[in-house]
């Protein structure tokens, strides 16, 4: 196992769930760690309790991954003890509407495609050429079981996870010859606030989601990625498929009632 001691890990989306978690795992093992949303407020106690429990030393980015000029401007102003990213955890990402595609909302499709293939593109385009020219990093991209499966009403949801999958084999394929890992995660069923959002904040829907079964928990979803980050610098793990025991597809779910 490598350490990530002293290791500057950026995750994208650090503000709930599975980015959240991971942040906490990379923080007890020692990383320092640049988090990266929307909620700032979110962020900054998420940054003063890793630095409480674990002394972490952690730098925040308030930023809209949809905005380019902003990701590069906040790069470039990163404080120089955060500059060399070793790990980029390209995690930030939304469903939103669950709607048969010739009813679907142009606004949910350009958000969905926006943050997360466009988002996920901009950190990757911005970060990877430091990452070459030092001759160490790891990209690590959140993709899902729905970019292996397309489920009814899930169409551009699922095509922005397609999406993932491809552009992460393009770059493990374009970083050949570099020291340089490329990472997906696709996780099936994780208990987040991803219904909550998918549904616009309808509570009761979103809840219904993870009713009678055991979904995935974050910290399951943040416990594969750090194992994926810390093996062996010649072992690359290009990606990983994992769902809850009450999950064998995109759509078949055993629920208990
Ligand atoms: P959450 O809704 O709990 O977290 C999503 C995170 O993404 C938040 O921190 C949010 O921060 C951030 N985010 C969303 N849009 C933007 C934006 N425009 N700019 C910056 N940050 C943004 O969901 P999950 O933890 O479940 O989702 C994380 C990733 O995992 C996503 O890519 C999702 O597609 C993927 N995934 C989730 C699964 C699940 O079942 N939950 C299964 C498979 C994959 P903020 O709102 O503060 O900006
Ligand atoms: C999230 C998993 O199946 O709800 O990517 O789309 S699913």
């Amino acid at each position: 196992m490598v350490s990530v001691r002293h290791q500057i890990v950026l995750i994208t989306g650090a503000s709930s769930g599975i980015g959240e978690a991971t942040a906490q795992i990379f923080a007890q093992a020692g990383a320092k760690l640049i988090l990266v949303a929307r909620r700032q407020e979110r962020l900054a106690q998420l940054a003063d309790d890793l630095n409480k429990e674990f002394a972490s030393d952690i730098h925040t980015m308030q930023l809209d991954v949809r905005d380019r000029t902003s990701i590069e401007s906040a790069l470039a102003q990163l404080p120089s003890e955060f500059s060399a990213i070793d790990v980029l955890i390209n995690n930030a990402g939304l469903s939103r509407g669950l709607d048969k595609l010739y009813q679907g909302s142009y606004q949910d499709w350009e958000e969905m495609i926006d943050t997360n293939i466009k988002g996920l593109l901009y950190f990757t385009r911005a970060i990877v050429p430091g990452m070459v020219s030092r001759g160490r990093g790891h990209v690590v991209n959140l993709g899902s079981i729905a970019g292996h499966q397309t489920y009814p009403n899930g169409n551009v949801y699922c095509a922005t996870k397609a999406a993932v999958k491809a552009i992460s084999e393009g770059l493990k394929q374009d970083l050949l010859g570099t020291p340089v890992r490329v990472t997906s995660v696709d996780p099936g069923m994780v208990e987040t606030e991803f219904s909550q959002v998918r549904f616009h904040g309808d509570t009761e829907r979103g809840n219904q989601v993870y009713q009678g079964l055991k979904p995935l928990t974050p910290e399951d979803v943040a416990d594969v990625i750090f194992f994926c980050v810390t093996r062996s610098p010649h072992v690359n793990i290009s990606e990983v498929l994992m769902m809850p025991v009450d999950q064998s597809s995109s759509t078949l779910f055993n629920r208990r009632g």
